[in-house]
């Protein structure tokens, strides 16, 4: 893994309105897109965090574009936290402009950085530690929605057009497959089957959005459990972060994507199969959170494919993991050799865990409903 701090980092927060002295910059190395690093200053006599984020425009290809929506969701984010009584500092993310007053810069090279504050007293985590943060992961979630179905000034940019549409997806991994560059599929072929095999659910979400029986909504597009910061004294969700694929959706891709992590007993990555599974008790805990912020709001189009929508997005995931293998690992970043293999396997045998337990998992948010 490269976690080399890239040298000019510190020019580069030179150009955002930061007060004080910059002391040092490190690497967080999570995220398969964008390159995130830490900041330090020493303001006012103590130690002031920053997060400096490269975005990566050969997958956001307007950065300009997707920071105009970052900045709208913020503000409207803010305004309700305010009046709801809470910490806005806190609650959501807070961009630091640059020195010309925007919300990124844009190098001579042609590179884009944007600033946010760090927030104190809370943190990510990558797997299930604690089963409480499950739920309240997936409650940030469910609110996030909420509070965005009143975002008002019209539709946000597609930052990526068709994100989840999972029709197209597998029309990408069946060209992958053809065309073969690597000569890698081969090697591949159960898992490639385990796809052919389910290519008619890859339709039902988009058609429902299409014909309009599914709304389409503001959704958050990439709910991992690690894109909520989890309070370190209380475990409650205090900030949904990671805003750059909000954008119209359905919720069906929000809370389908946030069970493949959220209920594994493993990491994403794990490359001992054994340890992976799709555990009832911590989707209990996921749907419960859901739909305890969110309930109010759904309509029965989108309750009754919540199941569904667990295996269909966590096979997409999956999909575009084995697409990318396939491409020889051109999208997703990779620390080792076979790394989009091996995430593409433990999505596939949670997708199988899934259609097993189906009439369980059913029951599950029939009891939260
Ligand atoms: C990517 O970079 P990160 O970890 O936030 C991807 C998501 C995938 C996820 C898989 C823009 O998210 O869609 O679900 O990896 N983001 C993009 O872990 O493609
Ligand atoms: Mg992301």
């Amino acid at each position: 893994m490269d976690t080399r701090p890239a040298a000019d980092l510190e020019s580069i927060c030179a150009s955002f309105a930061v007060e004080g002295r910059w002391i040092s910059t490190c690497p967080i190395p999570s995220g398969h897109i964008n390159d995130t690093y830490c900041s330090r200053f020493e303001a006012g006599g103590g130690i002031v965090q920053y997060v400096n984020q490269r975005i990566n425009h050969h997958v956001f290809r307007e950065p300009e574009l997707l920071m105009a929506n970052i900045e709208r969701v913020t503000r409207f984010a803010r305004q309700c936290i305010v009046a709801a009584g809470g910490d806005p500092d806190r609650e959501t993310l807070t961009i630091v402009p640059t020195r010309e007053e925007r919300s990124y810069l844009r190098t001579p090279e042609g590179t884009y950085w944007r600033m946010f504050r760090f927030i104190n007293g809370a943190r990510t985590y990558d797997r299930v530690e604690d089963v409480r943060h499950v739920y309240a992961a997936s409650k940030a979630f469910g609110g996030f929605q909420k509070m965005l179905a009143q975002l008002p000034g019209g539709r946000l940019h597609e930052t990526i057009p068709d994100f989840h549409h999972t029709r197209k997806r597998y029309d990408a991994f069946l060209a992958s497959v053809e065309f073969d560059p690597r000569g890698r599929a081969a090697a591949v072929k159960p898992e490639i089957d385990f796809i052919l095999a389910r290519e008619k659910d890859t339709g039902v979400v988009v058609e429902g959005l299409a014909s309009g029986r599914i709304p389409e909504r503001v959704t958050h597009n990439d709910t991992k459990l690690n894109n909520v910061m989890i309070d370190d004294r209380t475990g409650a969700g205090v900030c949904v972060i990671d805003l750059d694929t909000v954008m119209p959706g359905s919720v069906l891709y929000d809370f389908g994507d946030s069970v493949r992590l959220g209920a594994a007993t493993a990491a994403e990555d794990e490359p001992d199969l054994a340890k992976v599974g799709f555990d009832l008790g911590l989707f209990d805990r996921l749907a419960a959170g859901y739909l305890d912020a969110a309930r109010d709001f759904l309509v029965p189009a989108e309750t009754e494919l919540l199941v569904f929508a667990a295996r269909l997005l966590t096979l997409e995931c999956g999909m575009r993991f084995l697409t990318d293998h396939l491409k020889g690992d051109v999208y997703f970043k990779i620390h080792r050799p076979g790394h989009n293999l091996d995430r593409a396997r433990t999505q596939f045998k949670l997708v199988a865990e899934m259609e097993r337990q189906e009439s369980a998992m059913d029951a599950v948010v029939r009891k939260y409903l």
